[in-house]
């Protein structure tokens, strides 16, 4: 099933950062991504199996910075 998991994303700085972290994570299988510039949050949709650490790769290897939050 799907799970819904948010992130701390750093870096971003424009609304074109945030369709680059949105589109990054929507490669994965299944998921999908709010970004939400102001709070520097993303708030991602997917399946049980994509584990959250997977989404922090994949948000660092488009160039921005980022964390499970506390
Ligand atoms: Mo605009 Mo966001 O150049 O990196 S895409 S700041």
């Amino acid at each position: 099933g799907l799970v819904v998991t948010d992130l701390t994303v750093g870096g971003m700085t424009c609304a074109a950062c945030v369709r680059r972290v949105e589109k990054k994570l929507a490669k994965l299988d299944g998921v999908t991504a709010t970004v939400n510039l102001a709070t520097g949050m993303a708030r991602v949709s997917h399946p049980a199996g994509v584990a959250p650490e997977e989404l922090v790769t994949a948000v660092e290897q488009a160039g921005y910075q980022a964390a499970l939050p506390a």
